[in-house]
């Protein structure tokens, strides 16, 4: 009787600690082994000869994509121009005022072409669904008058939402992103390379003062600010690009405090901008 229970007892406590050790290894696998939820990713735009890098991971690695896309002028402008669930490869050229969205990740002729904005155009475009439906559409900043210029659809026309957000005649640079998770509409931001400091507004299609309000790294190291949904929860967030270093700095709340991933991707000293999407829809 006695060895019966001692034998019980001890394929008990060896079972525990089998399935102990079975949890602990399951949990470093998938924190070690296994690629992290993800959902935006980063890649550079190199305007010397207007290459795409784009990697599915927010990790150190090779590209995934590389592709040439663009005018010589261009500037970066990525999104989901299909409502595909996928982001793909974008620009504005400041010279036409036209941007030339990409539903494919590939070289070639662009499958949307849309006027917008003045030609030699000083304005800084950037890609949201300013009202949460069907796909990413186009925007201009305006920063001597301190305003968004922003259209419902992929076709030429004026603002058809004109918002004005932070001062006049700064030298911010605008963001798009969806800062709560509610809902599908984007919002508008602005980052000042002189603080450090972001400044988020969740209803891109009014005026009033930013919803969210912090720092994160320091100002004034000529750092470019990106905006993602890094960690796959619904809510976009903010990040860094510090091409003098080719890395990466992630963030998974819009809040002070330190970053989430650091990574370096892109070519030191490159003078590289970052771009960001979901390039896989995973
Ligand atoms: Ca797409
Ligand atoms: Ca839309
Ligand atoms: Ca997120
Ligand atoms: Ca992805």
């Amino acid at each position: 009787m006695i060895s019966y229970n001692a034998r019980f007892m001890g394929s008990a406590i060896a079972m525990s600690l089998t399935s102990l050790f079975l949890l602990v290894a399951g949990a470093a696998y998938a924190g070690g082994g296994m690629d992290p939820v993800e959902k935006d990713t980063v890649g550079v735009f190199d305007p010397a000869n207007e290459n795409f890098f784009l990697t599915n991971t927010n990790a150190a690695g090779a590209a995934a994509v590389a592709v040439s896309f663009g005018p010589s002028d261009s500037v970066p402008a990525v999104g989901d121009f299909d409502a595909s669930g996928s982001d793909a490869v974008g620009v504005y050229s400041p010279s036409s005022g036209t941007f030339y969205l990409n539903n494919t990740n590939v070289e070639g002729v662009a499958d949307t072409t849309v006027r917008f904005g003045p030609r030699n155009s000083t304005l800084t475009p950037l890609i949201g669904t300013w009202d949460g439906l069907g796909t990413d559409t186009i925007g201009l900043y305006e920063s001597v008058s301190g305003r968004f210029l922003l259209r419902n659809s992929l076709t030429p026309g004026i603002g058809e939402i004109v918002t004005r957000f932070g001062p006049k005649n700064s030298t911010l640079v605008p963001l798009a992103g969806n800062w709560t998770g509610a809902g599908a509409a984007d919002g508008i931001g602005l980052y000042d390379p002189a603080t450090g400091s972001f400044y988020l507004r969740n209803d891109a299609t009014t005026a009033g003062a930013a919803d969210f309000s912090f720092g994160f790294g320091s100002g004034g190291l000529g750092r470019t600010p990106i905006v993602g949904d890094w960690d796959d929860d619904g809510i976009d967030t903010i990040g860094l690009y510090d091409s003098t270093i080719g890395t990466f700095f992630l963030k998974n709340s819009n809040s002070d405090g330190i970053g989430d991933v650091t990574f370096r991707f892109g070519r030191a000293g490159a003078d590289l901008t970052p771009v960001t999407g979901n390039y896989n829809g995973d």
